[in-house]
This record gives C-alpha cells, structure tokens and sequence, in this order.
C-alpha cells in the first residue's frame, strides 16, 4: 500500500479547501457560533501552548459541522492596549506599523493549524470601520448617563504610566506590567456598570459555565444584605451613617471608624486632636485599597468626638483608620471589636472595651483571646438577650427602620468602571469640552473619531495622554455652540473593542451598523466560547455588561453574549513553568508541522492531558500519536476494497466506538477521545487479522469520527474509500444500543454458594436451558441430591446440594 506521507496529503487538501470551503451556510441549516477568544497580535509569535485552545475550538467546530450546523468560527484582533504599545515602544517602531506586521505573522502561524475560521468576518479593533462603533458605544452610553466624568483617587500604574480599573489590579500589582500599584487623584471617565450589578449577578444563572468561573463573577459583584444605621455625634448637629452587615451586633459597638477620606473626618477633630488627624488624612491618601486591606498592622487616629448607639445611648470615640474604605458602604463603620477580627485587633492595639454580645451556649467567655464570628446566642443586647443571632440579625433592621433610626440595604462590591487611560495606542474618547456646553459627545455622523498620527506616542506620565500635546487636534469647536473648545485626550483602555467585538463578526463589513439587526438575529449569540481563565473577572464581566447595554438599546435582542464557556488550561514548559520567550522554554509548532504533520500535532496537543488542566509539553510523546496515524493510515488503505461484509463482531464494536467517542467529545473529555481512538485502531486491526478484512462501514465511521480531529488525512482516505465529496459533507455518525449490547453473558456456576465453573450463555437464555447448561458444565461435581435451583439472570446460577 501507498506508504502515509503527510506533507503531500496536508499540501493538497489546503489547497482543495481554499477552492471548495467546506463550511457553506444554504440557509437550511442552523447556526453554531464557536468563538475563540481572539488575541493580541504580539510579537513572539504562537508556541504549542497558543495552539491547545485553537485545536480544542476547530474540533468543537468541526464537530458541530458534522452534527448539521452551518458554523460560524471567525477570527479576529485584539490590537489595541498596552501590549501592543509596550512591544512598539520597546522594539523603537510606531505601535501601527509593529501591529499590522506582527497581525500577518500570526495569522500565517494560524493558518498551520488548519482551523475552519471564516476570514470573511475578521475584524480588528484597531481599523477605524471598527473603532467608529466601539466609539458609537460610547456615545450611547454618554447619552443614557452611564459614562460619566469624575475626579476621584484612583489605579495608577507608575511603569505603565497610566490609570487602571479595578479589575486589573491583581493583588496591588498592575495585571500587564507587575508592577505596584499606586493612587493617583485623577479627572476620569467611568462607566456606571454598578447600574448593571444586580441583572449581571442573576443572569449568572442561565449560563452553561464552569462554576468556578461563576463564582469569581458573583464574588467580585460582591452583593451583601445589611443595614445602615444613624448614629448621632455627641453635642454636634451632624449624624454619621454606617453600612453594616452585622446588625445582631449592635449592642457590642465600643468604637466607631470612618475612612479618612469621609467627608466629616477633619471637621470632627476636636482642637487638641487637629494636628494628628490632618497628618494621618494625608498619610493615608498615599496608599492604595490593597495596600490598605492587606494583613499589616492596623493604623488610626482619635478624632476627640464621640458617637451615640441608637439603641442605648452609649458613647463610643469616633477614630479615623485606613482599614475602612472611602467607597464601599457609607465610608463609616460601627467597630464591634468581640465579633470582628480587624476590629478586634484595632481594639487590642489602642486599648478600646470589648463587649461581647454573642456566644456559643449563651455563656460569656471573660477574655476572648480572638473574635467570635460565629452565630450563637445572645447576650449583654438587652431584650434581644437568649435569642438566636441569626433571628437577630434578621429582625434588627425592621425594628431599627421603624424607629427612623435606620434601614435594610443592599450593597454590591462591585465599582464604577475606570474607564480613561493616558495612553496613545487606544480608541480616543469622543467627547468634547466645552466652557459653555460642559462635556459634549462627537456627533455620531462625525465618527470614527481617527486617532491622530504623533511623533512621540510614550507615555507621559503627567496623568495626560500623549495626545493633549498635538494642539491641532485638541484645539476644535463645540458641535453646539460652535465656539472653542478642546478634545478628551484620553484614550480607551484594552477591554473596549473586546467587549463587543463578537457582534461585529457576522456583519463585519457593514457601514451603516454596528450589526444589522436580521444578522443579529439569525447568528448570535455565541453558542461557545473557548479561551483562558484569566479572563474571569475583566472580559467576561465587562462583555456581560456591554451585551445588555446593547440589548436594552435595541441593537440585539439577547442580554447574555455567551451561552456555553470552556477554559482550556495552559501547556507548560518542563516542571509546569509557563512557555515564555524569556525562560527560554517556547516550543515552536513549526518544526513538528514539517516532522509530524499538521494532523499528529492537533492530536497531540489533546493527548496531553485533560484540556481544562495545564499539561506539562513532552516532546516524545508525538512519536506515538504518529505511529497510531500510520497504522490507521494502513489499516483503512490495506482494507478498503478487501470485500469482506460486516460480522457480528465488527458491528458490536462499531457500535460501542461510536458511542465511546461521541460521550467523551460531549464531556470535553478530549484526551480520552484520542486515546479512545488508538484502543478502537487496535482492535479493529486485530479483528482484520482474524477475519481477513474489515467491512467497509466500520472503516468509513472511524474515518468520520477522526475527521474533527484530523481533517488532511481522513480527506484523504475518505477520497481513498471511493468518495467524491468532502468528508465533512456528512453526518456524525449514530450508534444504536441493541447493537451494542452483548450476546452472551458470563455466568458463573456454583454450588451451594461457590463458584465451581464459569460458562458463556446467550442473553436472551430461558431459565430451563440455563440450569440446563449450567448443570452439564458441573456434572461431575453434583454427587449430592438437589435441594433447590437458582438463577439470577446473566450472573449466577446457585444449584444447593446436600
Ligand atoms: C459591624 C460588624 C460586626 C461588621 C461584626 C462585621 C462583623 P461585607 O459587605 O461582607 O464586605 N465595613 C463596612 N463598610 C466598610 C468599609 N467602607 N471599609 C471596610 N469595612 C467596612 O462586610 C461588611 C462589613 O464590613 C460591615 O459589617 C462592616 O463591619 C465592614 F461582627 O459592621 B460590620
Ligand atoms: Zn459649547
């Protein structure tokens, strides 16, 4: 037989595909969107590790190709953002020029993969067709009050020069550079994705997600039940609110601590405390929120006044501390140092009472070397005294809103998006300022706003973007009065174009549109979405967000953009150490292309261990993986005119293949499919050795079962068994159960209990023939009288003697 040679077989369907595309939408079929979290078109190029969650989503794809679908599996760049522009200023060229060029030399490298993408729809984030409408957005969500200017501290990242959101503050470091983040008091662009916070929380629920993504989402939106409580300031007229989630708690308040930066922290100071009190305001405004919450030891000043509990009338010191943050609750907190661990140890360090309120049995603990957190029962809370904590807690609120003196909340931890960044590479804002008009919106007609060609597009540092120092283009007139005015300079972090661009790809040359609404409706939204889990809290949070901003808009008529997400785990280097051109451990895909093939890669990349893992990269191991394509390769051309028809056996094990395969696809389990796919090789072979041949079926199934996974070679042979059509023209194939189930049983023959002989009998056996065969197959060893028969069917036949 022709020996498998894969550069010829890979070269010449390539070429056959670009000439007849396999994926044609006639109108019939459903739609399958799979879409791949599109990349940043750096400028190391893609290693193995890049290729796992390529191969696993052109499996998926072509999988679904076969099961009817029409698919839609695009492609498309994520260019602009600090990646981009970090590589272009390190490498010395303009961020345009190192971006197109890197965008073609990682689309050669994924063109070897073979992967089924419609470059039809690719977009890029960085084209002005594109960034017009993620501009557009903007613009409708300056018009609906959900982008809004506010000076406040926020992220700054010294090394990046620029501020940051929230979500890419990663343990205090910038999430691109590492390095530590700082405040900086900025004038910032925010959007109001709080107003989304309770719809972003629930919708939670109809999604097919990894559950432990979800839980980093319902974490970060962070929703808590508690209550807000007035206390008043002893002889001043001003009242202090606290956000508590603890209201069973209120009887053990011995202190009270609001955030230095609460807006009555100077004004409370008494006389003799002022000096100390503006020092720590200051001190304090230095520091960023991780370093604040991080485990250090607690800081804080007396401010001199004193609060009054609502309930009995106690005077507890009011003391500013860096640990109570500005921007979540009410800024104050009332401290109940016996329940609470920061509290506690706040109280230890500057000598505060503790009064404890709860205890396990009702039984107050004189000196508690930590703080009680648990429920229990209460104590030392007057009336409340001998309830269980849980109902306290409950019933607290109700009784405080009652008396005017509080109320149930709500309260999220989620915060207003940052979204301006001081940089060049991104979407410039389309806003103007005007002394007269305030900030006006780029006319939409006028959109894309282009950003500007300049000479130095560093980062300044000064909390201005590059662009504030190109006058031409900051100096322009107001769209509404037509007098002076100056341009945003600011530009649009990272996240903008990618919190939207899967809704581009199905209408990606339309002019007039973001998305026709007919496209919208037939193609989205996505059915799977595959990429890594670092996304968890960033993207995929902010894609949720903009998909239902769209949605109540008009644009779509879907409020969440991706049913189905899988994260695929990294491949490592050696001893799990991440591939990365600075260790030196990248393997390139392209010398095991031109050894091995493009189909023994796919499969080896899925071999290496369970997708939603990292796997460690063995370079070995593709030598099995090879040898099993040969051996199919044989298999299928020394039999495919043999003429030998299907035997019972061949059926069987068609049958359970079929079924084998598609249950571990279904599970993701793509591992176990390849080794599946060797097992199932090996017995075919050995059934063909026995019967001289292998039906024609049972080698066309196998064909059709690899062909997601390898799609040259089991072209090449379903060609070879006499086809004329592309083998993903047909159906996935079925498996029927009867066909699977076993003729015989294995019954095992004992005597009184013990297993004297094992026979092989027909399912469908009647008892009578059963005790019959079973009997003959111990004839020897029944010297005894019968006492009685038993047969449990398809496992034991027990003949008692005695
Ligand atoms: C009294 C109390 C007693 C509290 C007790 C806890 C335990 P969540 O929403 O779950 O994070 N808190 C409120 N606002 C704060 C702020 N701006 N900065 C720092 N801490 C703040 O926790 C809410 C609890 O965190 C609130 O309940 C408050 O302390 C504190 F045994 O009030 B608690
Ligand atoms: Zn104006």
């Amino acid at each position: 037989a022709v020996p498998y040679n894969h550069r010829a077989i890979e070269q010449k369907w390539r070429k056959n595909w670009e000439e007849h595309p396999v994926n044609v939408n006639d109108g019939k079929k459903p739609k399958y969107y799979c879409l791949d979290m599109f990349p940043y078109p750096s400028g190391s190029g893609l290693h193995v590790g890049h290729w796992r969650g390529y191969v696993i989503s052109d499996v998926w794809s072509r999988y679904k190709m076969l099961q009817g679908y029409y698919l839609i599996h695009p492609m498309g760049w994520d260019a602009f953002g600090l990646p981009a522009e970090n590589y272009a200023i390190k490498m010395g060229v303009h961020p345009a020029k190192s971006t197109a060029e890197n965008i073609s030399n990682i689309k050669r490298q994924i063109n070897e993969i073979a992967a089924i993408y419609d470059w039809d729809m690719e977009v890029n984030t960085t084209d002005p067709d594109f960034y017009k409408w993620t501009q557009w957005i903007f613009v409708k969500m300056f018009k609906e009050g959900l982008a809004y200017e506010k000076e406040m501290p926020i992220n700054w990242c010294p090394s990046c020069k620029t501020g940051l959101a929230n979500e890419e503050v990663v343990n205090g470091c910038c999430e691109r550079c590492g390095a530590t983040v700082t405040k900086k008091n900025l004038k910032q662009w925010m959007l109001r994705i709080t107003k989304y916070a309770e719809r972003l929380l629930n919708d939670l629920d109809k999604l097919d997600w990894p559950e432990k993504v979800k839980k980093m989402q319902t974490d970060w939106i962070g929703k808590s039940y508690g209550a807000e409580i007035d206390f008043e300031v002893d002889g001043r007229e001003e009242k202090i609110k606290v956000y508590t989630t603890r209201p069973d708690t209120l009887y053990g308040a011995t202190f009270m601590v609001l955030a230095p930066e609460h807006a009555l922290a100077a004004s409370l100071a008494a006389d003799e405390y002022k000096e100390q009190v503006e020092k720590y305001i200051f001190d304090s405004s230095m520091k960023s929120n991780v370093d604040r919450l991080q485990d250090k030891e607690k800081t804080g000043v007396f401010t001199g006044s004193y609060a009054v509990n609502p309930l009995n009338q106690a005077k507890i010191p009011i003391w500013l501390s860096d640990y109570v943050l500005a921007d979540y609750g009410t800024g104050a907190i009332m401290c109940v140092p016996a329940h609470d661990d920061r509290d506690f140890e706040f109280a230890k360090k500057f000598e505060i009472p503790i009064i404890q309120v709860i205890a396990k049995d009702g039984v107050e603990n004189p000196d508690l070397t930590e703080a009680y957190t648990e429920p229990g029962i209460m104590i030392n809370s007057d009336k409340f005294n001998g309830m269980n904590s849980e109902d306290a807690k409950r019933d607290v609120p109700g009784m405080l809103e009652e008396q005017g003196i509080g109320k149930k909340t709500v309260n999220y931890k989620l915060r207003d998006w940052v979204f301006s960044r001081q940089r060049y590479w991104g979407e410039p804002i389309p806003i103007i300022h005007c002394e007269h008009c305030g900030a006006v919106p780029v006319p939409e007609d006028q959109l894309p706003l282009l950003l500007p060609e300049v000479e130095s597009y560093q980062p300044t540092g000064t909390g201005e973007s590059p662009l504030a120092d190109i006058e031409e283009w900051v100096n322009t007139t107001c769209p509404v009065c037509g007098r002076p005015a100056k341009r945003e300079t600011n530009t649009m972090p990272q996240w903008a174009g990618s919190s939207w661009y899967f809704l581009r790809y199905v209408d990606s040359h339309n002019k007039e549109e973001l998305v026709s609404r007919e496209k919208a409706d037939k193609y989205l939204p996505v059915d799977m979405y595959i990429g890594g889990v670092e996304h968890a809290v960033l993207h995929l949070l902010y894609s949720r967000f903009y998909t239902k901003f769209l949605c109540d808009m008009g644009v779509i008529d879907f409020d969440e953009p991706f049913k189905k997400l899988f994260n695929q785990g990294m491949i490592t280097g050696k001893n799990g150490i991440k591939m990365s051109k600075s260790k030196g451990n990248v393997v390139s895909p392209d010398d095991l292309v031109q050894d091995y093939g493009c189909d023994s890669l796919r499969l080896y990349e899925l071999f290496v261990g369970p997708p939603e893992l990292d796997s460690e990269w063995d370079e070995r191991g593709i030598d099995g993986v090879y040898r099993y394509i040969n051996r199919f390769w044989n298999l299928v051309m020394d039999y495919k005119d043999c003429g030998v028809s299907a035997t019972k056996e061949m059926v069987k094990l068609r049958h359970k293949m079929v079924y084998d395969i598609t249950n571990r696809l279904d599970n993701f389990s793509l591992n176990t499919v390849i080794s599946g796919f060797m097992e199932y090789n090996n017995k075919f072979i050995e059934l063909a050795k026995k019967e001289g041949g292998i039906d024609k079926e049972s080698l066309e199934t196998m064909v059709l079962l690899l062909a997601p996974f390898a799609p040259h070679i089991t072209e090449e042979l379903w060609e070879a068994l006499g086809h004329t059509d592309s083998v993903f023209h047909n159906t996935w194939p079925a498996y029927e159960e009867e066909a699977m189930k076993d003729d015989e049983k294995e019954v095992a023959v004992q005597i009184n209990g013990k297993t004297k002989a094992v026979i092989s009998l027909p399912v469908d056996v009647t008892k009578e023939a059963a005790l019959e065969a079973g009997k003959a197959a111990i004839a020897q060893k029944l010297t005894g009288t019968i006492v009685k028969e038993i047969y449990v069917p398809g496992r034991i036949i027990n003949i008692v003697q005695k």
